[in-house]
């Protein structure tokens, strides 16, 4: 997998397999994530096959996104270039980085999504326009 676009990168955690036992998966503050993790969430239950989540950028709140059971396509715009990327590994996640424009969306049954982010929530923090977010992005 290859990202194209600014501000984000492939970050692949430690998985520890124990064969029929199941897998053992690590995330570490500021060593394979790449900031100090405030605040953690995740997404389930995604039982509408034809919703889409996201549709918005943050101006300084840093996330990894992983999808952590199932898959789902996860949409990526930095105001210039896009990309789409099939979320499917549990230790394989996506660096949303500042000013980057994404989406999730074709979710299978039963998946999840595990976000970690470098800030509190704080929806001021969101650009939730697009015409918004493309004009900040032409100035950054
Ligand atoms: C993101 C993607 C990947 C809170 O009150 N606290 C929180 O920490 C979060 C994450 C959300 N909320 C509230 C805000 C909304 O009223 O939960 C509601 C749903 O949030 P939103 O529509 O932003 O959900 P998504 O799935 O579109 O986006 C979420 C995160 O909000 C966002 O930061 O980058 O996942």
């Amino acid at each position: 997998m290859q990202l194209y676009v600014k501000n984000s990168s492939i970050i692949t955690l430690p998985k520890i397999k124990d064969n029929r036992d199941g897998n053992l998966i690590i995330a570490n503050s500021l060593k394979e994530i790449p900031f100090e993790i405030k605040r953690v969430y995740y997404i389930n239950q995604l039982e509408n096959s034809v919703s889409v989540r996201g549709k918005h950028a943050h101006k300084e709140c840093e996330q990894v996104i992983f999808c952590i059971n199932g898959s789902f396509l996860l949409g990526l715009d930095d105001g210039t270039t896009q990309q789409k990327i099939l979320m499917n590994q549990d230790n394989v996640g996506v660096l949303l980085g500042k000013m980057l424009w994404h989406t999730m969306e074709d979710f299978s049954p039963g998946c999840v999504l595990l976000v970690l982010a470098s800030d509190y929530y704080d929806e001021s923090d969101y650009i939730r326009d697009y015409e918004e977010f493309i004009k900040l992005s032409a100035k950054t």
